[in-house]
């Protein structure tokens, strides 16, 4: 089932009008919110995130935030979807294509469900990943469809066989293809500060939440490759990937070469969320 709009539908009966402003210009805003055990983990973070994404590129959301919860409970009830996830996005509709935006546009709202299980031997075992160039726009706080900088990043990474490109602006690192990243140096973690160059994270901020409960130092600041390459620990998270310790980048060992401490006990204060929803009654 999908949810187009207002309204559930099958697949085949759902129809995407070519001129899509989402499907010609990438004209509009997405999330991904994973689901444990039939249940949405970080709900409201991410409704809140969709809202703003909408009001940065001046894109009305077809109808409010708690109508939008209620339709994705919906949606996942009548998918049956225990373990997965939501991708949910919103365009500026369709019209006659121009790069302007149209005159009243009514917005094109389209939710989907994917099962997926959580990536355990990733998260257990770390990730390789590449430096490359952050070749994305000004406003990567914006959780937009143009996703065209990030699919070329990650489509590097993936020809070097690696699962993540850690993406330098000049020489500072930004964040990753489709996760942020965090680095661990001297117990004290560092993230890039949530500006305009990277996308501000739901996971990003349950780990800063996490780290300072574990007495924890979290700095937000911004660091070179230098700082990354000689970290201690570097991890990337998002919804997907969770909190994926990374042990090498660019074919270089980082830290001790398996993921370190610090990453395993942040994991270990996720995995209690996640299991809090595992273990609910439902
Ligand atoms: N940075 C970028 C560029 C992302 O695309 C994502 C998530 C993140 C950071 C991490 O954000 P969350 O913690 O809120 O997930 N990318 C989503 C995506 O496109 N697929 O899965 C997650």
């Amino acid at each position: 089932m999908i949810l187009l709009q207002d309204g559930l539908f099958h697949r085949s009966e759902v129809h995407i009008d070519i001129e899509d402003r989402g499907y010609q210009f990438g004209d509009g805003v997405y999330e991904v919110i994973r689901v444990y055990n039939g249940q949405f983990f970080g709900m409201a973070e991410h409704m809140e995130r969709l809202e703003r994404s909408a009001r940065e590129i001046q894109l009305q959301l077809p109808y409010p935030t708690d109508l939008l919860q209620e339709r994705l409970n919906d949606l996942i009830n009548a998918t049956k979807l225990k373990d997965g996830q939501v991708y949910l996005q919103v365009t500026r509709g369709v019209f006659e294509r121009m790069h302007h935006f149209p005159v009243n546009p009514k917005s094109t709202l389209v939710a989907y469900t994917k099962e997926t299980g959580r990536p355990l031997d990733k998260i257990n075992q770390g990730i390789s990943a590449i430096t490359t160039e952050d070749i994305r726009w000004l406003r990567c706080d914006i959780k937009s469809l143009n996703l065209l900088g990030n699919v070329l990043c990650k489509q590097r990474a993936k020809e070097a066989n690696c699962d993540e490109a850690i993406l330098l602006r000049g020489n500072t690192v930004t964040e990753g293809s489709s996760t942020n990243v965090f680095i661990v140096k001297d117990r004290t973690l560092y993230t890039h500060p949530a500006n305009n160059y990277i996308l501000n994270g739901i996971t990003r901020n349950v780990i800063i939440e996490i780290a300072k409960t574990q007495q924890l130092a979290v700095k937000e600041e911004s660091f070179d490759k230098v700082a990354l390459m000689s970290a201690d620990e570097v991890m990337v998270t998002s919804t997907t990937m969770e909190i994926t310790p990374v042990t090498t980048i660019d074919d270089l060992q980082i830290g001790s070469g398996s993921p370190g401490p610090i990453t395993k006990q942040i994991q270990v204060k996720f995995d209690e969320k996640v299991e809090k929803l595992l273990t609910a009654a439902n």
